[in-house]
């Protein structure tokens, strides 16, 4: 399994050096551009456009089994949102009526709870296979929230299955400064590899004492660096689904501010805890041309096994560590 690790990380990193061709010297220049994205998310609407649109706002998931890859030769049975690792990010702006339909096009019973909801646990399901349940509140607190699947007693090994996600509730009054925006999802697996490289499942035994066989980033061990200006601001949307804090660094910055939910920031910060289950935005600057390896400082044993994701500037090789 080392080997292999070792060898894909090795291509990964030959691969980026090979395609980097431009260069880009102008240090220090105002944020412009659009939003990021990795292998598995998506770029965001962002602050404006979604507090622009209709304060009525739906989201349709389905719970789906599927074998997912996650990169370094290895693939994952896992429990979905859409078939996805995380599940979609969530977008919503402070004050707006959010609804949720929980499709459960899956085997057993499933539900769902958003953290940025004030309502009546019970309403979080679960939900028997073949139907809907529909979830809808108003989003009264800005921030990052998870959510994640809420099936009673088993809720641990469903979570660990893959069934999470961010949930972004943007401020309403306070417009964020312009910035690269980037949703980073801290997960892990808790199955163990066959010699095919498959992970039929999670495993209880180790669900249940918190041992993962890998955390990552984004649902992948290979994310490829993101690339940004020097002078970027970058604001990640973080979510820590656990196990453990998160000890949210970036390697060669420091972060301008900081903030696990609401409005009180903190400024001038180096690494910032996010416990599992809770959120922050984080907001850095890149200060040069290289390369800016986001990290949780809590679990660098991980690092050669995807639980990095570099920022690099254009004709930089975006190696991650
Ligand atoms: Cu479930």
């Amino acid at each position: 399994m080392m080997k292999i690790f070792s060898a894909v990380a090795v291509f990964v990193a030959i691969a980026l050096a090979a395609c980097s061709g431009r260069t880009n010297s102008q240090s220090g220049r105002a944020t412009a551009g659009g939003p990021l994205s990795t292998k598995n998310v998506p770029a965001i609407a962002g602050q404006q456009t979604t507090c622009a649109t209709p304060k009525n706002k739906t989201f349709n998931l389905d719970v789906v089994e599927k074998t997912l890859e996650l990169g370094m030769a290895t693939t994952f049975a896992a429990w979905t949102y859409d078939g996805r690792l995380p599940g979609p990010t969530l977008e919503a702006c402070e004050g707006d009526t959010v609804t949720i339909n929980v499709h459960n096009r899956a085997q057993t019973s499933h539900g769902l709870d958003t953290h940025g909801f004030m309502i009546d646990a019970r309403r979080y399901g679960p939900t028997p296979p073949g139907t809907t349940l529909t979830l809808s509140a108003p989003t009264a607190t800005p921030g990052v929230f998870m959510y994640h699947c809420a099936a009673g007693p088993v809720t641990d090994l469903h979570i660990k299955s893959g069934l999470h996600g961010a949930m972004i509730v943007y401020p309403r009054g306070e417009r964020l400064p312009a910035a690269r925006e980037i949703v980073i999802v801290e997960d892990a697996v808790f199955g163990t590899r066959d010699a095919s490289g498959h992970i039929p499942g999670t495993d209880p035994a180790r669900s249940q004492k918190n041992d993962q066989a890998f955390s990552m980033f984004n649902g992948r061990l290979d994310n490829e660096a993101v690339r940004i200006n020097p002078g970027d601001l970058v604001r990640i949307y973080f979510v820590n689904v656990g196990p453990g804090t998160s000890a949210a660094h970036v390697i060669g910055s420091v972060f301008e501010r900081a903030t696990s939910g609401g409005k009180d920031w903190v400024h001038g910060v180096q690494t910032f805890g996010v416990p599992a289950g809770g959120g922050a935005m984080l907001e850095f600057r890149v200060p040069q041309a290289g390369v800016f390896p986001f990290v949780d400082h809590d679990k660098l044993a991980f690092l050669p096994y995807g639980l990095s994701l570099s920022f690099a500037t254009e004709g930089v090789a975006g190696s991650a560590h």
